[in-house]
């Protein structure tokens, strides 16, 4: 359970207030979807108050025929429901060596909701893109200024671009989360979903769809959620995109205290970007062996998978570690050793959790 002295909303730790900030103690993971009240939220201006009877959405740009839609004609549009993990590109920054500037996340800036919704691609298909178009910049309510020196001086809108090529495949316009209308937290009252991608690209309060033939390069694709690429003997950067293969233990929890000498439930949840968990590993002496786990429900695109193992803890007293280590459908898996390039983004280093054995 999260430390007591950790300042809780609704059962969230806050992480900050201004802007609002809450992260799942992952810890209280119970089921593939996460409950609304339980799902982290991220916020980088405050949360804009929209009145749905007012709320427009533009398709523009490189398009034949731009228009508005309003809210009542969206949700009549064809709709699905799907399920998907959305994971923050700085999730488990807390446990990064040595420490980085950002939120401090630890292990719960990730959940599962079901998300209905139009897709993207009806909407591209009514304004008729235009052959020359490339992306599509997906643009929200909320904006501000920006602290960071490198950042322009005026307000900037939170936005984000996708090839068209991407938003045509599975983006979905959500207006539910759970079955219920989006919280005004999580986007109210349409937000994009990106599939496979880290969070940062899944647009709240999104009020714009601007179709481009040119790159989008605005702060949060450059500055900030981006990622250093190799390049020969230079660095370029690059936008964060798809999410990397991580597993993450919910239980036991960093310095819970387990009994000596009995089986122990371990369990917790897997993901990847594009391909389907195979594989989750447990250690239970740094690395030196692994023993499998065992995958529960099934495989669903774009979701986590939930995994237990029954761990026999050892018979003297002492500190324990425990690692968990994801391999997906296209053979990739974690990396030992955090890459310095990835800066404050993209954690999915083998992370061993300490726990006491009494
Ligand atoms: N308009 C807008 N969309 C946004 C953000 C934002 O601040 N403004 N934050 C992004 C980031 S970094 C994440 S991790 C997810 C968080 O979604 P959630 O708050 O529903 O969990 O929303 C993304 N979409
Ligand atoms: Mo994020």
């Amino acid at each position: 359970m999260p430390k007591e002295s950790t300042l809780l909303r609704d059962g969230k730790i806050v992480r900050s207030e201004d802007p609002l900030n809450l992260e799942m103690p992952f810890e209280t993971l119970d089921g593939f979807i996460t409950p609304t009240k339980s799902f982290y939220v991220r916020t980088h201006f405050p949360i804009p108050k929209i009145d749905k009877s007012k709320w427009r959405l533009r398709v523009e740009g490189e398009v034949e025929r731009p228009f508005e839609t309003n809210y009542d004609e969206l949700i009549n549009l064809e709709s699905e429901k799907i399920p998907v993990t959305l994971e923050c590109a700085g999730n488990q920054r807390n446990f990064l060596e040595p420490k980085v500037k950002g939120v401090q996340w630890e292990l719960g800036a990730v959940g599962t909701a079901e998300w209905t919704g139009v897709p993207l691609s009806i909407l591209l298909d009514r304004a008729g893109v235009k052959p020359r178009a490339r992306e599509v910049i997906l643009e929200g309510a909320d904006h501000g200024k920006l602290e960071d020196p490198k950042s322009p001086a005026g307000e900037v809108k939170f936005a984000r671009s996708i090839s068209l090529e991407r938003a045509r495949k599975n983006v979905l316009l959500a207006y539910k989360m759970n079955d219920v209308d989006l919280p005004a937290e999580h986007g109210f009252p349409v937000r994009a979903i990106v599939p496979g991608w880290y969070a940062v690209a899944s647009i709240k309060w999104l009020q714009c769809i601007i179709v481009t033939n040119e790159p989008f390069n605005g702060y949060y694709q450059t500055l900030d959620y981006a990622f250093w690429k190799r390049r020969g003997d230079n660095a370029e950067l690059v936008p964060i995109s798809e999410m990397q293969i991580k597993a993450e233990i919910a239980r036991p929890s960093e310095g819970e205290t387990v009994p000596a000498n009995s089986n122990v439930r371990v369990h917790g949840t897997a993901w990847t970007g594009d391909g389907a968990i195979k594989k989750v590993e447990i250690s239970s002496d740094d690395g030196a062996t692994w023993n499998e786990a065992k995958l529960l429900g099934e495989s669903k695109p774009n979701t986590w998978r939930l995994w237990e193992f029954s761990w026999r803890t050892p018979n003297r007293p002492g500190k324990a570690t425990l690692i968990a280590r994801a391999t997906d459908s296209k053979g990739r898996t974690q990396p030992m050793e955090r890459d310095p390039d990835r800066g404050t983004y993209m954690i999915n280093h083998l992370l061993p959790i300490t726990v006491e054995v009494r």
